[in-house]
């Protein structure tokens, strides 16, 4: 009896068993045919040469990374130690570029990593001045162009352990940082390599040069560049972003781009790739959209699309002087204004902001700034609402500011308060049901008047909350 009861159940588990899995293959069949769908309409099949599916839709890998809005980029390597001059002379340009800008060959620059000993470094502490200026992610260049690696590669010397006195792996300090303020920890990888034999070294004393190509560029790519990706995707993920660089090189193709995209993606199947794993950059100067935005996000460089990008992920990066790698003789910092209002403007047209610091040489993020981070970061305590999870206005320009939209709510950022205290919205197409200071957080409705079939007035207080961004909410009816 016991013996019967025990075969039957066996074989009712087994019946249960082959149900289950016919579904789970049908639920599976489902998702891939809706997964290849978007991804051929967004324009970048996922499905590249390895013939291999990921599991996660673009929607899905996005959604933190669009609600995030606000990042810090992090400069930082060898380039920091002379810091813009060689040879007791300045040389012109941006600091991380010393080694081509001063024709300096490999066998010398690659003498500044026996200097690099950045007792001052804190991890902690630099999360913290990111967590505390409201930014949720941080992208660092794990190798820049010169191609000293910040962390213990096991495939070369050039790194941080192996090559310099500090012996202490920066990449390693910083996950653990992230990981314990919940920030996002993103690598920038450059493709570029003036350090590699089968990559731009032999380039010398035109590095950068766009016509030439090496022979070897393959080798590089699958027994240097991929293993190195796969170290640190491996062991100090997981990871945000992967943020590639340095694709215009004569060797780099959209092929590789796609390969490479796919490579990364199935590292870790919920990565973010940025656009330059591919020449999408040039996009910008009018390819077909497919080519256009190759990876998941356009990144536009020291600039803020007039329009945004409709249609598309984006994110503005920029430098708060003229330098990304620390350069001591650049002062020209932008003002607090200017970088809050920037990131109101950007979220306004439905990008994210991607800020950089340049530390020294010693470790530390430069003090003006430090200053400005802590600035914003005032600021973000307040207002964060209107920026975080927040898409491009739906209202024309207008002629006082910026607005962000959030579900049932418009976010008026006001840079210029009206001194008659009268706050003017046109190209409204909901009814408003309030309007209410973000700074109070009582909410007190604030008068509203119809001015218009599309138009409405706002009564505000004569002092602007904030000199810089007083956010108005309006609540929208149905
Ligand atoms: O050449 C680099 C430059 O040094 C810096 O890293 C910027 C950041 O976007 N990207 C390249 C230029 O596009």
């Amino acid at each position: 009896m016991k013996e019967t009861k025990t075969t039957q159940s066996r074989s009712y588990l087994g019946i249960y068993r082959r149900r289950i899995n016919w579904i789970v293959a049908v639920a599976a069949l489902c998702m891939f045919t809706v997964v290849s769908c978007q991804q051929e309409e967004d324009g970048f099949s996922l499905f590249g040469e390895l013939g291999e599916k990921h599991p996660l839709s673009k929607e899905e890998r996005m959604e933190w990374w669009r609600d995030a809005r606000f990042g810090m980029f992090i400069h930082w390597g060898l380039y920091a130690i002379p810091a813009g001059e060689w040879n007791g002379k300045q040389i012109s340009g941006i600091g991380e570029w010393i080694m081509e800008r001063a024709d300096i060959p490999v066998s010398e620059y690659e003498q500044l990593a026996g200097q690099f000993n950045p007792v001052e470094f804190d991890a902690d502490e630099w999360v913290r001045i990111a967590k505390n200026a409201g930014m949720k992610y941080i992208v660092i260049t794990s190798k820049h162009h010169d191609g000293f690696c910040l962390w213990d590669s096991k495939v070369s010397d050039y790194d941080i352990m192996d090559a310099s006195p500090f012996k202490r792996d920066i990449l390693k300090e910083l996950s653990k940082a992230c990981k314990k303020h919940k920030i996002r920890l993103c690598f920038y990888h450059s493709i570029m390599d003036w350090h590699h034999p089968d990559a731009q070294a032999p380039f010398y004393p035109n590095y950068n040069d766009r016509e030439r190509t090496n022979p070897n560029f393959a080798n590089y790519v699958e027994n240097y560049m991929k293993p190195q990706l796969k170290e640190l995707v491996d062991n100090y993920g997981p990871l945000g972003v992967m943020w590639f660089d340095g694709e215009w090189i004569g060797d780099w193709t959209e092929p590789q781009g796609k390969d490479l995209y796919n490579y990364v993606l199935d590292l870790q199947p919920d990565i973010i790739i940025n656009n330059r794993v591919g020449k999408g950059r040039k996009g910008m100067e009018g390819l077909s959209k497919s080519e256009e935005f190759a990876g998941d996000f356009g990144t536009p460089e020291q600039q803020i699309p007039a329009k945004g990008l409709p249609g598309v992920d984006w994110e503005s990066c920029m430098t708060m002087n003229d330098t990304w790698g620390y350069k001591s003789s650049d002062h020209n910092w932008k003002s607090t204004e200017d970088l809050i209002r920037k990131l109101a403007d950007i979220a306004s047209k439905g990008g994210n902001f991607l800020l950089n610091v340049g530390p020294t040489a010693e470790g530390l993020i430069p003090g003006p700034s430090v200053e400005r981070l802590a600035a914003i970061g005032e600021w973000m305590k307040v207002n964060s609402e209107s920026i975080y999870g927040t898409t491009a206005s739906p209202l024309g320009e207008v002629p006082w500011g910026r607005c962000t939209a959030k579900s049932n709510k418009l976010y008026l950022h006001v840079f210029d308060w009206p001194e008659d205290g009268r706050l003017e919205v046109p190209g409204l197409e909901q009814n408003v049901t309030k309007a209410y200071l973000l700074a109070d957080k009582k909410h007190t409705g604030l008068p509203i008047m119809l001015v218009g079939p599309s138009e409405i007035a706002v009564t505000v207080p004569k002092e602007a909350t904030n000199r810089i961004d007083s956010v108005v909410v309006l609540e929208i009816g149905q």
